[in-house]
């Protein structure tokens, strides 16, 4: 007997139940959107491709969408606060410093994945809506997450515009490097207060169906040397990735009570970058004046001992300070930014795999370290 059609099929019960096509969007609100476009252009590679602002029709708000690849961030600044959305932007800029405000998600079907969020807990930003003009439709949903963050939920089917309706296409502000720097975005980093990173997991657990990574970094190790845990969440096809972190009580301050401390709560510490190209990506990126953080010379006397043969010679990597990593599945390739404003709060990561998909837990100490360096500078330590 063949089975009837009131039986779910196999592959609707096993279906995703939170489907996502990728992340869509980093937006940051800053407090000078037209120069942050610069610095992003000029110092990260990136194109201008989109623009909203005064001249066309947003008189509260200047917004500039830079892309690379698939990676695509928004640098939104406050004109004059009139609407609730100006005035939360000026209030985030004023309690955060420039900060990411939401990390919007691609989803092939907004409307359900916000009612799928919110049935399984998740807190509504803004209910589903749509936004047209004569390139097409985008319905997009938003929920909360740790701090002030949001996730936007984004639905572009069918749309052709160059971002969202009511934005324009905007030229690059500077011909951008020859060389591609990144094209992908890789991971997105939370930091959380003490004691509320299982919360977290949970909420991406229950809300979204996203299921753990092995990486993690648990007692053990906070307590040698990382003064802080992690874990990492991640959708089926793993092309959404959120570890987050807690501080762990150390001998030493957290580099997460740090971030706590200055940015004024939970935000998004670091957003990683897929390079194919790291040596061309960094020497292109220390050129135009972006500072990585520093590795001492003993970490390359002994890598090649433990991290085999890659790609790029060792000492190149020690030439320009890039980490190593390997697992059972191959090894990667990273290297991270100090904070890119002077608030020690948000960096970024530059990061090439070969196989590999962790997070370079074998340089978790080499990098701590370094963070603990400038941390001491910073007379935060
Ligand atoms: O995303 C990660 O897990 C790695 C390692 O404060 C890391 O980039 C973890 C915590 C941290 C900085 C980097
Ligand atoms: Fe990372």
């Amino acid at each position: 007997m063949t089975q009837t059609t009131h039986h779910t099929p196999d592959t609707a019960r096993q279906a995703d139940p939170f489907p996502v096509k990728g992340m869509d969007a980093v937006v940051f609100a800053v407090g000078n959107a037209k120069q942050a476009a610069h610095y992003y252009s000029t110092a990260f590679g990136m194109r201008l491709v989109a623009y909203s602002g005064p001249e066309n029709g947003s008189r509260e708000t200047a917004s500039y969408v830079l892309e690379n690849g698939s990676a695509r961030f928004v640098f939104t600044s406050v004109i004059k606060p009139a609407t609730p959305w100006g005035h939360f932007l000026a209030q985030h800029v004023a309690e955060h410093g420039d900060g990411v405000i939401d990390l919007a998600i691609e989803v092939p079907d907004a409307r359900r994945a916000y009612d799928y969020a919110l049935e399984h807990g998740a807190r509504s930003v803004a209910e589903p809506y749509e936004l047209k003009d004569e390139h097409g439709t985008v319905v997009l949903a938003a929920i909360a997450t740790y701090g002030e963050t949001r996730h936007t939920l984004v639905e572009r089917t069918g749309y052709d515009g160059p971002y969202l309706p009511g934005f324009a296409a905007a030229a690059p502000i500077v011909e951008p490097p020859a060389h591609r720097t990144f094209q992908a975005i890789d991971h997105c980093v939370g930091n959380v207060e003490l004691g509320r990173m299982n919360e977290w997991v949970g909420f991406y657990n229950k809300v979204m169906g996203f299921t753990n990574m092995k990486e993690f970094v648990g007692d053990d190790i906070a307590t040698e040397y990382s003064a802080l845990m992690s874990k990492v969440v991640a959708d089926g096809t793993l092309k959404v990735k959120f570890p987050i972190n807690e501080p762990a009580i150390a001998k030493k301050k957290s580099q997460i009570d740090e971030y706590l401390e200055f940015y004024g709560g939970a935000g998004v510490q670091h957003i990683a970058l897929n390079t194919n190209d790291i040596v061309q990506t960094v020497r292109t990126m220390r050129a135009a004046g972006v500072q990585f953080l520093d590795t001492p010379d003993s970490y390359y006397d002994t890598l090649g001992e433990w991290v085999g043969d890659t790609r790029v010679p060792v000492d190149t990597l020690r030439e320009l300070k890039i980490l190593a990593d390997r697992d059972e599945d191959g090894y990667l390739l990273q290297i991270f930014t100090k904070p890119v404003q002077d608030k020690p709060t948000v960096f970024f990561e530059l990061i090439e795999r070969h196989g590999s998909m962790g997070f370079g837990k074998g340089n978790f100490k080499a990098l701590f370290e370094a963070i603990e360096r400038e941390q001491e500078k910073r007379g935060n330590l």
